[in-house]
């Protein structure tokens, strides 16, 4: 395992996940993204002044929990025009961010409430954005990263875009000073498959689940 900061308040643990436990969270992943009517699917995205019907730039995409509407960029916890629930968050990927948070990032009182999962290809990117339908802009976001490395662009303490680049196997936590910056993600490397991907993932896809507590009172939803 290796910790870097790539700024204040923003980690990086590569290594986190052995082979085993890689292919374990993408197997259960994959299972659950099979589901017709809660599974992946490529949502269209908000308009905007260039685009009347933008998709969504990521190919396969998922929540668990509370599903965050790329139409509107709001929680809800039935998906909006199916009317059926995420799949709840697995009680195992709960467990999962309190061990992250306790080794890396203590933060009293966190309760996941919604999982994001993004499945890139490699003609997949996210452009610079930050973190802010969130009502609650202080718990921290958890990332956990499966498959080929990608390039990371993120805000530094100056207002500066900076890159550094998030492999598989790892996880990332940014929060505090770092929880509103700007990032995005650019292209995927060529050939940086993690070990223990190759059964869900090929060369230059990548899978990332962030985890969030979406209310600042999880019981009261404010
Ligand atoms: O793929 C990632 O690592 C981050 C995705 C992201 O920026 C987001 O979901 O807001």
């Amino acid at each position: 395992m290796k910790i870097y900061y790539p700024r204040t308040d923003f980690l990086i643990v590569e290594d986190y996940f052995t082979p085993l436990q890689a292919h374990t969270w993408l197997k259960a992943m994959d299972d659950l993204g099979r589901d017709e009517a809660c599974g992946y699917h490529h949502p269209l995205l908000k308009p905007n002044r260039f685009h009347k019907t933008p998709r969504y730039p990521v190919k396969k995409f998922m929540c668990l929990g509370l599903y965050w509407n790329p139409l509107d960029y709001l929680y809800y916890e039935k998906i909006p025009g199916k009317g059926v629930s995420p799949h709840p968050i697995p009680e195992d990927l709960k467990d999962l961010s309190a061990r992250i948070l306790k080794d890396f990032y203590p933060t009293p009182h966190y309760t996941p409430q919604s999982v994001m999962v993004n499945f890139y290809t490699k003609d997949s990117s996210m452009g610079l954005h930050i973190d802010k339908d969130e009502p609650n802009k202080t718990a921290p976001i958890i990332g956990l990263n499966f498959g080929s490395a990608c390039r990371f662009f993120f805000e530094n303490e100056g207002g500066e875009i900076k890159e550094t680049r998030i492999p598989g196997n790892s996880i990332y936590v940014f929060g505090k000073s770092a929880r509103l910056m700007r990032h995005g993600l650019g292209t995927i490397f060529t050939k940086s498959l993690s070990p223990g991907s190759e059964l869900f993932l090929q060369n230059k896809e990548r899978l990332n689940l962030t985890i969030r507590q979406v209310f600042y009172d999880p019981g009261s939803k404010d």
